[in-house]
């Protein structure tokens, strides 16, 4: 998974890099600062001491003694005041140059804090989405395992209202199972031409018509033959579709030459997600790898959330379902 969000602190993270949130003078502070001098060892400092300190929105890179790490990118994040001071220009910097610097230095793995989401006071949900919109576009053109560390999960923020209208769906489609059709039908020991309305039962007949005889053009495909399939008709190239979907390279070459791999539900649905499909296309999509998309998980509610509001941000999707405890996509 290119970018992927986990809690954890960042001092145990074994990566290539680490982030530090620093202040100017790069001689420690509080917070994640504190806590990166603190498991590096007093090298860390000595080492910091010659740089000359860092101007807000830049970086520089030392070693990282202690850290189970090789190096440590120190970035100064800007202070929060209202949001009209150039805040957000300096924090996407941080990030693009921190990752010049890992970049520069061949580092393959590299770890974040949310930069200036603490004492230096920028609103949480807005700073994880600079993090986020920074790190992908950054993925798009270059290969590396990039991980958004979140230290406290209480103050992981995404923004209110998504949240809100995620809880909402969630909550009505829970409703809507014990009230669907077919549950409705075996509660009433009925058949379920008596329990659905006659219109909806003749234009579901229609509908079922149409997609049935796709699917049987359709049915000896494989989950790889489709996806190469559907990758054609939407006319994009693997790698648009293995970044789109989060998914790193060299599985999707895996995923590419033989053609009956089996990807995991994560992978299936990041696929799909990169597709752009709909609800129905998906569904045909995890059906060939074995799986299913159910209203008694949260996990495929949220999917199913994103995909018929329109919304195929696999980065976005992925902030959803960390901030609601499920497993992310991509792989
Ligand atoms: N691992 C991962 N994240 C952490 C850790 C950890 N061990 N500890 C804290 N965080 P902050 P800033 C999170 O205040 O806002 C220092 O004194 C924390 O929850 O460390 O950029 C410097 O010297 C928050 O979300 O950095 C500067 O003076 C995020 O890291 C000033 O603070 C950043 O919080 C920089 O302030």
């Amino acid at each position: 998974m290119p970018l992927e969000i986990v809690r954890n602190d960042i001092t145990k993270m074994t990566v290539d890099a680490i982030v530090n949130a620093a202040n100017t003078s790069l001689l420690g502070g509080g917070g994640v600062d504190g806590c990166i001098h603190r498991a590096a060892g007093s090298g860390l400092l000595e080492e910091c001491k010659t740089l000359g300190g860092c101007d807000t929105g830049k970086a520089k890179i030392t070693g990282a003694y202690k850290l189970p790490c090789k190096y440590v990118i120190h970035t100064v994040g800007p202070v929060w005041q209202d949001g009209e001071h150039g805040e957000k220009a300096m924090l996407e910097s941080c990030y693009r140059e921190s990752l010049a610097l890992a970049k520069k230095h061949d580092c393959e793995t590299v770890a974040f804090p949310l930069i200036s989401s603490g004492v230096y006071g920028y609103p949480k949900d807005q700073a994880l989405k600079v993090a986020v919109d920074v790190i992908s576009d950054f993925l798009l053109e270059n290969e590396m395992h990039i991980y958004i560390v979140i230290f406290d999960k209480a103050a992981y923020k995404i923004s209110e209202k998504l949240f809100a209208d995620i809880a909402e769906y969630i909550d009505d489609n829970y409703v809507d199972e014990h009230t669907d059709y077919r549950r409705e039908s075996m509660r009433m020991n009925m058949p379920m031409q008596y329990v659905v309305p006659h219109a909806v039962c003749e234009s579901r007949a229609v509908m079922e018509d149409v997609e049935l005889d796709l699917r049987l053009k359709h049915i000896d495909e494989s989950f790889s033959q489709m996806l190469l399939r559907k990758i054609d008709e939407k006319g994009m190239t693997d790698a648009e579709c293995y970044k789109k979907a989060n998914i790193d390279r060299k599985l999707f070459s895996k995923i590419r030459s033989d053609l009956h791999y089996k990807p995991s539900k994560p992978t299936a649905i990041a696929c799909a997600i990169s597709l752009e499909l709909s609800l129905e296309e998906t569904e045909e999509m995890l059906k060939k790898a074995g799986f299913a998309l159910s209203h008694s998980n949260k996990f495929d509610i949220i999917i199913e959330y994103f995909i018929s509001t329109g919304n195929y941000n696999i980065f976005e999707i992925n902030e959803a379902l960390f901030a609601f405890d499920q497993a992310l996509l991509g792989m």
